[in-house]
């Protein structure tokens, strides 16, 4: 809907910054959806896969063939960013294409209520078959929106999962990754071929305690991953970066993270997963894990060197997982090519938020820094679809059910909040002109406190080049970056004299946000 209000206060920041600080107009939700057939939706979704870990993203750390086939015969968004960095929230946003403060689910614990409007619901009602395999994470079960579900219950496990089906659990032998792909094919081999579909797959991993395939077990071992540059942090002049727990120094637990046997641990059932395993998988495991365990034993590390070992062991593990991914996303690739499906069908891949790779010293997510705000957003095109390469528009994951509504031919819900990005992907004319009043800030908003990890709540406002957050709580704190001069976030700008008209219009625009998303909750 076009608003008055909003293009004047856009105007009036224009006028007093540079142009990448003004604001938004979201009209383009009423503009015309001209695709004239409805396209097939394959959405893969992954948990905390952080874009440092994609190569088609960054060719630091490791290789990920399939996922960069993806983005070769397609797009790379370049700015893709979620809402609230945690997963629960994440999928609620995904569905419902509206902030979490919108649709409910604020965190992991609250409760998702299904009788919302979601894309699925609305897909269904354009004639697709629905789907939904792997991690649901919204509590209950699918209830309103899914033709199909075989899910898992909560987080999952990596070895030899039970789902949770309409006809009650089902027990499962091999590798949790494997297995989606496997169920996905197999709903998509008999789905009706006369309709359209709709299918979502979302993975466990590479959620911790990042497990591998035996397959990939030996993976990385010889390799030493490059420690990222903030990875000895101070926090300074950042109180909540400096509260949390999600140091590896500090939080990663030797036997429960790092599967070393027989050590000390904070956890009641430090080797979980391992239970779980048949005999074949065990010996695998051992086989790779044993040797690791005498050795670090053997080397007695202390201080620098035992917080940089930490480093290595999380890096090799999260690698290894991602593995499994990259190859059953080729996997899957393979077959809709083989069934002919790639003309008439969008391929997305995305994970629930971004990770951190030791970049601050942590691994989790959830704070609106960088590394867990961003999240990678491929999308593999059918011809008719003629954009490729690289998207930078700012995009955010309460965009993804308006886009899928109109790959659909349907008209966008009022109440949804994001904005199809589909005029991006149609042709380099379509993206130039819906860049030209396209989105120039974005809203974060964080709810999981006090919880694991303890992030401080806190919300803000992300320009193309500034961000201004709100720590609310305990020891309340503003704080600011200029992402130009300081990409790593270091640097705490807040009242700064040489950014006071900067931080006066991101506070205006913050309020704007505030106001135009209905955020109520303070
Ligand atoms: C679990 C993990 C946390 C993680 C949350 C949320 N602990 O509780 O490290 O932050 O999930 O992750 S674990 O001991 O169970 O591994 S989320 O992606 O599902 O939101
Ligand atoms: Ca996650």
């Amino acid at each position: 809907m076009f608003d008055s209000r909003i293009t004047l206060t856009a105007l009036s920041l224009a006028a007093v910054v540079p142009s990448q600080l003004y604001a938004l107009n979201d009209g383009i939700k009423e503009r015309k959806n001209e695709l004239d057939k409805p396209l097939n939706i394959v959405y893969i979704m992954t948990d905390d896969h952080s874009y440092q870990m994609l190569s088609a993203y960054d060719r630091t750390h490791i290789s990920t063939p399939n996922l960069d086939r993806m983005a070769a015969h397609g797009v790379k968004f370049t700015n893709s960013f979620v809402c609230n960095s945690i997963s629960g929230p994440s999928r609620a946003v995904l569905l419902t294409g509206k902030h979490s403060h919108a649709n409910g689910k604020i965190d992991n614990d609250a409760t998702f209520d299904q009788s919302q409007t979601t894309f699925p619901k609305v897909l269904q009602s354009l004639g697709y078959q629905t789907a939904i395999v792997g991690k649901w994470h919204l509590g209950g079960v699918p209830t309103e929106g899914f033709d199909y579900w075989t899910i898992l219950p909560g987080q999952g496990t990596y070895y030899n999962p039970d789902f949770i089906t309409p006809k009650g659990i089902e027990k499962n032998d091999g590798y949790v990754t494997d297995i989606i792909t496997d169920k996905s094919i197999e709903w998509l081999e008999r789905r009706d071929n006369s309709r359209p579909f709709c299918l979502l797959v979302h993975h466990k991993a590479v959620h911790r305690v990042w497990m591998s395939d035996t397959t990939d077990l030996e993976l990385y071992e010889d390799k030493t991953f490059k420690l990222p540059s903030t990875f000895r942090d101070d926090y300074k002049g950042r109180k909540a970066a400096a509260h949390q727990k999600m140091s590896i120094a500090k939080d990663l637990d030797l036997a429960y993270d790092l599967k070393i046997k027989d050590v000390k641990s904070a956890f009641a059932s430090p080797y979980g997963e391992y239970d779980r395993m048949n005999d074949e998988q065990k010996r695998a495991w051992d086989k790779v894990y044993g040797p690791i365990s005498d050795r670090f034993k053997a080397d007695s590390l202390s201080g620098d060197e035992l917080v940089e070992w930490k480093y290595q062991r999380y890096m090799r593990d999260y690698a290894k997982a991602v593995k499994s991914l990259d190859d059953n996303v080729g996997r899957l690739l393979d077959y809709l090519e083989k069934e002919n499906l790639l003309d008439n069908t969008v391929i997305v891949y995305a994970s629930d938020q971004g990770f951190y790779m030791g970049e601050h010293g942590w691994f989790d997510k959830r704070f609106m820094y960088e590394e867990s705000m961003r999240t990678p957003l491929l999308m593999m095109l059918p011809q008719s679809l003629s954009r490729r390469g690289d998207i930078p528009q700012l995009v955010q994951n309460i965009d993804y059910a308006p886009t899928f509504i109109e790959m659909a031919c349907g008209k966008v819900p009022e109440e949804m909040q994001g904005v199809s990005l589909l005029p991006l992907l149609k042709s380099k004319k379509s993206a130039v002109s819906a860049a030209r009043d396209w989105r120039r800030s974005l809203y974060y908003h964080y709810f999981e406190y006090p919880a694991e990890h303890s992030v401080r709540r806190h919300y803000g406002v992300r320009t193309e080049r500034y961000k201004l957050i709100r720590f609310y709580g305990e020891e309340p704190q503003w704080e600011m970056y200029d992402l130009k001069n300081d990409p790593h976030e270091l640097k705490n700008i807040y009242n700064d004299p040489r950014y006071r008209i900067i931080q006066d219009a991101l506070h205006q625009e913050l309020n704007r946000l505030r106001d135009y998303y209905n955020d109520n909750t303070l």
